[in-house]
């Protein structure tokens, strides 16, 4: 994951500008294609959004998990109030607290986004959550969620579908996407 990327990638993100950043590299060194990496940043606003994923369901899952960084360079806050998709028939915004050491999802009525900084939702932490899913979260595809922002709006965004088991805080590269400016690998 830490050898240097292939040179057609950094080619190809200085010609598409700020919005493709290490994490693209980074998925493309795991053998995802490009375009799927320029599939997973959208902008909404001053807000930049990446790194949109959900883990693939399970045979009788119903419910699933959405994870994504939001990076906000603008002076003024904003705040994700809600999100929709076909995807379940509903969709609420979650956190996880820890109750006598259990750890229990909570709805919330919106997350947060302080000016000149960023939020990750993450496994352990906020995540948008699909309740009674429509139709199983197949690997490999895209899941359209329309995020809905206080300030920036509405937004039309695609969550990549990834295995079951994939857990970005067990690689590297997850460690560098908080200043939202690096181009480490
Ligand atoms: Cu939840």
């Amino acid at each position: 994951m830490i050898s240097a990327r292939p040179s057609i990638d950094s080619q190809t993100f200085t010609r598409t500008g700020r919005l493709l950043k290490s994490v693209c590299s980074a998925f493309a060194l795991t053998g995802a294609l490009i375009g799927s990496c320029a599939a997973a940043d959208f902008k909404a606003g001053a807000l930049e959004l990446n790194d949109l994923w959900i883990r693939a369901s399970v045979p009788g899952q119903t419910n699933g998990a959405g994870y994504l960084q939001i990076i906000n360079p603008g002076a003024s806050a904003d705040k994700l109030v809600s999100a929709q998709s076909e995807a379940s028939n509903r969709v609420e915004l979650h956190t996880v607290i820890t109750e006598d050491g259990v750890a229990k999802m909570r709805e919330v009525q919106g997350i947060d986004i302080p000016a000149k900084g960023n939020v990750k939702l993450a496994p352990g932490g906020y995540h948008v959550m699909f309740l009674q899913l429509t139709g199983p979260f197949k690997q490999d595809s895209l899941i359209p969620v329309v995020l809905k922002f206080e300030k920036a709006g509405d937004v039309r965004v695609n969550f990549t579908v990834k295995p079951p088991t994939y857990n970005p805080g067990s690689q590297p590269a997850g460690a560098a996407h908080g200043h939202g400016t690096g181009m480490k690998h």
